[in-house]
């Protein structure tokens, strides 16, 4: 792999005392944030004086370590009910593609699932979803496009439940979160699924495109204040983003990144892998 921006900056370095500036700077444009930064900065200097490039990377990689949960599945089925996954953020990021994504991954470990459409707002959207399913052979209950969301999947859990699938997930319609009426939409869609199951939805996932850098911060947070979010999925990673964001939610809001997306094709996603992931951002 060429050298990433990470170590070359590094290596400007080797054998000369580091510009503190310029790695805040470096660390900052890897998305981490700024109060990660400053952890980070910190750090260094309570370790030594005169910080080698060696002692920069470690400590690093261990702070970032630190802040990252341990390795555990992404996700598991319930017992005996459907495990529901809403799929939520704004518009663009990858919401139809990682549903897509999500439910092949699946299939791929032997679970059973069901997709819903539940974008039913854009144009085209449910048949970018149904060519998905007919693609890699898996369902997709649908409805008319303005139909009520909510009810839609209220009445796919029913068929899930029925026929005791183990994971259903929704494709949800992009929005941003500074239009209230559609933050409200949304939590119509997660009180509905809650008369089903008083759980569910289980897992509410924010879609984050990698690009966007620390406006996927923002994103997070307001949907997270709005809908409360159990985890993120982090797409366009194969982009110029450097994918620090993941660092930076986990260490603001506490949430975990579960899924990463590395390009437009179903193989291009893959559970989150903590050691990868930091090899990939501090490169
Ligand atoms: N390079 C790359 N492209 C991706 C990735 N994930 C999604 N895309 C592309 O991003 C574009 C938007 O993806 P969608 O899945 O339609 O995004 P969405 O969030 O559902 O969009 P809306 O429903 O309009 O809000 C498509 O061209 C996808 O192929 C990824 O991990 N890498
Ligand atoms: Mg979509």
């Amino acid at each position: 792999m060429a050298e990433g921006f990470f170590k070359s900056f590094l290596s400007k370095f080797r054998g000369e005392p580091i510009d503190w500036e310029e790695l805040e700077e470096t660390l900052i444009r890897a998305d981490i944030g700024v109060s990660m930064t400053q952890k980070i900065l910190e750090s260094i200097k309570a370790r030594s004086g005169f910080a080698s490039a060696d002692t920069v990377m470690q400590v690093t990689r261990e702070e970032i370590l630190k802040i990252l949960p341990p390795p555990e599945p992404p996700i598991f089925p319930l017992p005996a009910k459907p495990k529901v996954v809403l799929l939520v953020g704004v518009n663009g990021t990858g919401k139809t593609t990682s549903s897509a994504k999500l439910a092949y991954w699946l299939k791929s470990q032997a679970r059973t699932c069901l997709l819903v459409a539940a974008d039913t707002f854009r144009a085209a959207a449910i048949e970018q979803l149904c060519r998905w399913g007919e693609k890699l052979g898996l369902e997709v209950i649908k409805s008319q496009y303005q139909a009520d969301s909510a009810a839609l999947c209220y009445d796919a859990w029913d068929s899930a439940n029925r026929r005791n699938i183990e994971f259903l997930l929704c494709d949800t319609a992009g929005r941003l979160h500074t239009k209230s009426n559609l933050m409200q939409e949304l939590s119509k869609v997660a009180r509905t699924l809650g008369k089903h199951d008083s759980d569910a939805p289980h897992e509410k996932w924010i879609v984050l495109d990698a690009t966007t850098g620390s406006n996927a911060l923002v994103q997070a947070r307001e949907f997270h204040q709005s809908i409360g979010l159990t985890g993120i999925i982090l797409t366009k990673l194969d982009g110029s983003g450097k994918g620090g964001i993941a660092v930076a939610i986990q260490h603001e809001l506490g949430l975990p990144t579960k899924f990463i997306g590395t390009g437009e094709k179903e193989t291009d996603f893959a559970p989150f892998n903590r050691n990868d992931y930091i090899d990939r951002l501090l490169s």
